[in-house]
This record gives structure tokens, C-alpha cells and sequence, in this order.
């Protein structure tokens, strides 16, 4: 179906257009811009170990993502814990959902190893609803988009240490890719257990932001595999992103990236996505009365 979301890919498929339509945007804008980011009381924030904004937004423009500051262990803890009494949903389908207590027993009724569970609807949780609207956030993504940033989705997943098929790597991002979301989005990737190279770490190709190499080298797949990465921008451009639970990367995600999938340890994530416009197609919220438990 033709939708606002699938023009807006269309259209901003090229980067001229989108970098040239965003300095508009970011002209018109620049007044509120400034007035929303002097309206963010940077203290309120609960992130821990943080500079100022401006310290990251450098970083993340010239390289597409940058290490940003951490969650408190309180606020991992508690959203370990909504991660065990919540159900979570096999393959992001709402027809699957099972407590994470049962993974064996949806794994049985699947037949399947599964590589990734998502939860849904978790903006409305209270906590992550104060995060949503964390200050630092907030004037971080509005001076990376040059407008008052909007809360695109929060999303929440498990992916686990299986030997998963093909088309299960593709189609969860365990296969290099860019994200096309908005004309200009951020997204904030937070750990919610440790990770490291055995536990599936997120990876992204430094400064393919700005330099698209693929266009003309590689078929026009938006799937690449890592040889062409590699080929294409050298082992030296890829970073493999580790850290402890509540450790967080800021990144653009037109850069190219990709998960890893987890070797021994399963991985928990929680991401923030703000943007310019957003699409329900990329929000993470399910009517619940097409949510079904099945184990
Ligand atoms: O699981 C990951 O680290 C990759 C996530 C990803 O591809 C995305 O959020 O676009």
C-alpha cells in the first residue's frame, strides 16, 4: 500500500536531496531549535558520565555514531526486571508472545532456534516514558537534527545465541545495513546486560554516514555482507561496540551496521529513535488486543 512512510523512501533515497531538503528544514527551524535546547535542564537528566551535547554531536557527524553516557544501575536493574515480567514476542510477531522464563518452551512450539524477541509497547512504562524525555537526550537529538526532535519508537529486544537460519540474520539486521527512517534520525542504544565479542555486539562502519561507497560499487541491495564491507571500506572501519549493562552508543543509522548474532551470552537492548517526522510503520506500539500469549 502507498503509504507517507514509503514515499518519504523514495524520495530521500539519495543523499543529495536528503542532506539538501534537511538544510532547509534546519534553516526554518533554527530559531526554536535554539529555544528548545535553552528549555532542557541538562542537570534533570539521569544519564551518568556525561559531557556537554555539543561534546558527542561532532563525533557522531563525522563518524555516524559515538559512545554517549550510561544508564544508572538502578534504571538497568528496573528494566531488567520489566524485561522478566513482560512478555516479549518470538520474530517480533504479536501473535507470539511468551515470558523470557520461557524460551525453551517457544523455542519447542517454533521448532526453531530463535534469534530474536521484541517487546512491544514499552513507551508506556513509566520509566522508560521519563527516559524518552531524558533532557540530554533530547538536546543531543535536537542539535543533531537542527528541529525540535520526535519520539520515533522505543524498542526493547532480546537477540540470543543460536545458530540461526539465513533469512532470520536478514530480516532481524544481523546482516550489514542502513536504516532509511526519516530525512534525518538518531537513535540512542542502550545495554541492558554486558556485552562483549561472545554476546553479540552492535557494529558499525565508521564514517559511512558521509561517505557512500556502496552506491555505485555494490548491487543496490540495502543487505550487504562482509566482505563487501570490508572490500569496500577496510577491516580498520569497523567497530565492533562492547560495554557493560547500561553502557550506550548514539548513532545515525544511515551509517551501515549491523547486530551480531550473540555466540554464548544473549543480548537485551533498549533503544530511543528521535526524528524529524514520524511513521507509524517504524514505532513499536501493537494494539494489545492483537497480542497473544502462546506458551
Ligand atoms: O541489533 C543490533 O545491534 C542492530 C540493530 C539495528 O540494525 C537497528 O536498530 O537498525
Amino acid at each position: 500500500m502507498f503509504s507517507k512512510y514509503r514515499l518519504m523512501r523514495g524520495v530521500f533515497k539519495r543523499k543529495l536531496v536528503r542532506e539538501s531538503v534537511w538544510r532547509l528544514i534546519c534553516f526554518a527551524n533554527r530559531r526554536k531549535v535554539e529555544f528548545f535546547r535553552a528549555g532542557q535542564n541538562l542537570s534533570e537528566s539521569s544519564l551518568e558520565k556525561k559531557l556537554a551535547p555539543e561534546a558527542y554531536i561532532e563525533d557522531l557527524r563525522r563518524d555516524g555514531a559515538v559512545i554517549g553516557p550510561s544508564l544508572s544501575e538502578a534504571d538497568v536493574r528496573y528494566l531488567r526486571e520489566l524485561a522478566e515480567r513482560t512478555p516479549c514476542f518470538a520474530d517480533r510477531n504479536p501473535a507470539l508472545g511468551f515470558y523470557i522464563k520461557d524460551l525453551d518452551a517457544i523455542e519447542a512450539k517454533l521448532s526453531k532456534p530463535l534469534l530474536l524477541a521484541q517487546y512491544f509497547n514499552v513507551q508506556s512504562d513509566p520509566v522508560v516514558a521519563r527516559l524518552s524525555k531524558d533532557p540530554f537526550m533530547l538536546s543531543l537529538a535536537a542539535g543533531y537534527l537542527g528541529v525540535e526532535p520526535k519520539l520515533m519508537s522505543v524498542n526493547m529486544w532480546w537477540t540470543f545465541p543460536v545458530n540461526a537460519s539465513a533469512e532470520d540474520r536478514s530480516r532481524h539486521a544481523h546482516v550489514f545495513h542502513y536504516d532509511l527512517d526519516d530525512i534525518k534520525f538518531i537513535k540512542f542504544f542502550f545495554y541492558l546486560t554486558d556485552v562483549d565479542g561472545d554476546s553479540g555486539p552492535h557494529v558499525f562502519v565508521r564514517g559511512s554516514n558521509r561517505d557512500i561507497r556502496y552506491k555505485n560499487s555494490f548491487l543496490k541491495s540495502k543487505r550487504f555482507t562482509d566482505e563487501e564491507i570490508v572490500s569496500s571500506y577496510g577491516v580498520e572501519s569497523v567497530v565492533e561496540v562492547y560495554g557493560s549493562a547500561g553502557s550506550c552508543l548514539i548513532e545515525d543509522t544511515i551509517t551501515l551496521h549491523k547486530g551480531v548474532t550473540p555466540l554464548r551470552r544473549p543480548r537485551l537492548l533498549l533503544q530511543f529513535e528521535f526524528s524529524i517526522n514520524i511513521y507509524p510503520e517504524v514505532s513499536c506500539v501493537v494494539d494489545p488486543a492483537l497480542q497473544k500469549i502462546v506458551v
